[in-house]
């Protein structure tokens, strides 16, 4: 049977053989929501970078650009990572470059993977069919906050554990963990993370909506899957 493990922070991958294994990568609030909203309102690709100026640099093959860094839009791109600002026809029909404080590198720390899919609570239940489907080894990279734990991302860790629980074994208690996490936060994810840090974070730059929009379960069925340089949408 194959197993599921949890990374909470990108800073400890290097614990991890990730050779073999499928890699979620994982930042709820608000970079991996944000991405599979981007692919469900028709965004045709999905370039993760780390840097503000490898970004900008996409604006020359057409892309739209879009970056964020603690919370705020930065200046001179397209798009910040608000997942609402993906909707409504902006990015339908054309390719996205991307950099954000902590899911975009969490994603590109992935790449010795067998495979890298990207989750959110949004297509939770289309992450846990193609994970059952696909039988490798899993890990859920938590994108976290500058290499510190975070709450939401552990909570997703959990909800999959959980959808996975039968058909997976799991010996850490990293999994353990958040699984008893998500089960405590489950009837009211919202009430939960009240007092997390990044949602203080983003409360205090005034977005609301947002935290709200990201914790709703399986609005989406697309799966962003990495491919040679990119995500796209299948
Ligand atoms: O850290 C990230 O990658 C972002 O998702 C953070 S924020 O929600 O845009 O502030």
């Amino acid at each position: 049977m194959a197993s599921i493990d949890v990374c909470y922070s990108p800073e400890l991958l290097h614990l991890y053989d990730l050779k073999g294994k499928a890699v979620v990568a994982v930042d709820i609030l608000r970079a991996t929501s944000t991405m599979v909203t981007a692919f469900a309102h028709g965004a045709t690709a999905i370039f993760p970078v780390m840097e503000l100026e490898e970004c900008q640099a996409f604006s020359q093959q057409g892309c739209l650009t879009a970056a964020e860094r603690n919370g705020i839009k930065a200046e001179g791109f397209d798009l910040g990572n608000s997942p609402f600002s993906y909707m409504d026809g902006a990015v339908k029909g054309r390719s996205v470059a991307i950099t954000t404080t902590n899911g975009t590198r969490a994603i590109r720390l992935s790449e010795a993977a067998e495979e890298i899919v990207i989750g959110s609570f949004l297509n939770l239940k289309r992450v846990a069919d193609h994970l059952k489907q696909l039988q490798l080894d899993v890990l859920v990279v938590c994108a976290g906050w500058k290499g510190m734990f975070n709450l939401e991302d552990t909570l997703f860790a959990g909800a999959l554990a959980e959808s996975l629980l039968e058909d997976f074994t799991f010996e850490n208690d990293a999994t353990l963990a958040s699984l008893h996490l998500y089960r405590a936060a489950k009837p009211d994810l919202f009430a939960f993370l009240k007092e997390s840090s990044h949602v203080r974070r983003l409360q205090n730059l005034d977005i609301h909506q947002d935290i709200h929009y990201c914790l709703q379960h399986d609005l989406y069925e697309v799966l962003p899957v990495w491919q040679h340089d990119k995500l796209i949408g299948v």
